[in-house]
This record gives C-alpha cells, structure tokens and sequence, in this order.
C-alpha cells in the first residue's frame, strides 16, 4: 500500500447532508418563482438521485417523471435559467446557516489541514455551492485548506464516470493508489473506483443506505457516530 499522500472528498451528501433539505428545497423554490406546478417530494428526489448533477437532473424528471409538460424549445438555455435560480435559493438557504457539517466531518478537516495532508475536492455541485457551504459552516478561510476543488461542469461526464476524480488526481499530481476518497453514494463511489483509487470510505444517508458499496473500504454510518470519531487521521495513514 502506498502512503497517503491525499484526502480526496465529495461534498453532497458526504461533507453535508444537502440533498433532501438544500438541494431538493432549492429546486422546488426554483420552479414556484419560475410559475411551474412541479413539487419534488422527498420519496422522488430519492429517485431523481439516479442523475447526477441539478441540469441533468431537471432533463432527467422531464423525460421520466413529467411527460405532460411542453419544453420550449431553448431546452438547455430553459433548464440553465431554472438552475441558476436554484442555485441562487441554495446559496441564500446556506448562508441562512439552514444545513450544517455532517458530524466529524470539520474535525477530520482541521486535523488533515493541521498535519498538512493535501486535501481536495471532487464533486458534482457547483463552485458557488460548494464556497457558500464551506464559507458558511467554517468560515471564509477553509476554502483554503483545499488544494484542488474539482466541481461542476469542469468535466463533461458527471458522476459516475471517473473524470472528475481524475481531473482532481491530475491537479494533485497524485495517483489513485495515494489518496483515500470519502463519498456517500454508488454513484461517487464508481466514480473514485474508475479512477483508480482503491481506498474509498462511505458514510451512508437516508438517500444511500441501501445502496451497493461492494467497492468501498470502509462503509460507515457517520464520522462521528455517539459524539466519538469512527476513524482517525492516525488510522487513515494505514489503511
Ligand atoms: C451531488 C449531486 C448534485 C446535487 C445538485 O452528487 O448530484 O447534483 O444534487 O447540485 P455528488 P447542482 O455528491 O456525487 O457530487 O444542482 O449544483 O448540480
Ligand atoms: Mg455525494
């Protein structure tokens, strides 16, 4: 095994839980301002979840879940408009201090940071997203610790196609046999696997519990479940 040289993380679901009470809500808010009857319900965003990323994943409801509507016929200027909207309702929500760290998350954060362990991010989110998230539960300074953040359409093929953990690897000139990858998902797990990295640890959530983890390493409930670390710095470096 070779030593670590990098955490690698995912930020939906696995820094914070934002999908059910952030991005799902975001969405709704979207479609009411912009006079749409659409509702996602918490029981559908859990099968919305299939696609990755907010405009693959309005496509993915017209195409699937809502043949009654008329699209106009700017599809992709019409869903990117919907989806700046919610991402401005997301940044509002965060700034509103509305969802907090998964627990055990920021103390694994400063501890890395603090050791000087190249940190980095791979997600399917925005920039934007992923700034007011961490710049709202942490402080403007911790988008610092990160070396490289991977997120968005940096990459054509979201989650969970590898690209955008080999984007990140590349920046980091890393391997994926040198850095370990947090995810919550099937999706990012495949994701972190196809590029290589073969240390992955889940912390499940509602959305994922269920989910295929064959490829995982490690497959936990939370970081810190009962207020007590599942997992050290310390007992990282010898995975
Ligand atoms: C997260 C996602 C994202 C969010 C919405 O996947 O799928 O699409 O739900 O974000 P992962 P945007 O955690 O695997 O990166 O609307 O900003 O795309
Ligand atoms: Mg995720």
């Amino acid at each position: 095994m070779s030593e670590i040289a990098g955490l690698i993380f995912d930020v939906d679901g696995t820094l914070a839980d934002t999908e059910r009470d952030g991005h799902r809500v975001a969405f709704n808010r979207a479609f009411r301002d912009a006079g749409l009857d659409w509702d996602w319900s918490v029981a559908l965003y859990g099968q919305l979840l299939a696609v990755t990323g907010g405009k693959e994943r309005i496509k993915y409801y017209l195409k699937k879940f809502d043949d009654s509507f008329t699209p106009p016929e700017d599809l992709d200027g019409f869903v990117a408009d919907l989806h700046a909207a919610k991402t401005r309702h997301y940044k509002t929500m965060m700034a509103d201090g509305v969802i907090p760290l998964r627990p055990g998350v920021e103390p694994l954060l400063r501890e890395t940071h603090l050791a000087g362990i190249p940190m980095a991010i791979a997600t399917t989110t925005t920039m934007d997203n992923v700034t007011s998230l961490l710049e709202n539960t942490m402080g403007a300074e911790a988008i610092k610790w990160f070396a490289q953040i991977g997120a968005g359409d940096i990459v054509p093929a979201k989650k969970p196609a590898p690209d955008i953990y080999l984007w990140v690897l590349d920046k980091m000139g890393l391997d994926g046999k040198q850095v370990v990858a947090f995810e919550d998902s099937a999706h990012g797990v495949n994701a972190a696997a196809g590029a290589g990295i073969d240390r992955i640890i889940v912390t499940t959530n509602e959305y994922t519990v269920d989910q295929d983890f064959s490829q995982a390493t490690l497959v936990l409930e939370s970081l810190e479940p009962d207020g007590r670390p599942s997992i050290s710095l310390e007992a990282l470096k010898r995975m």
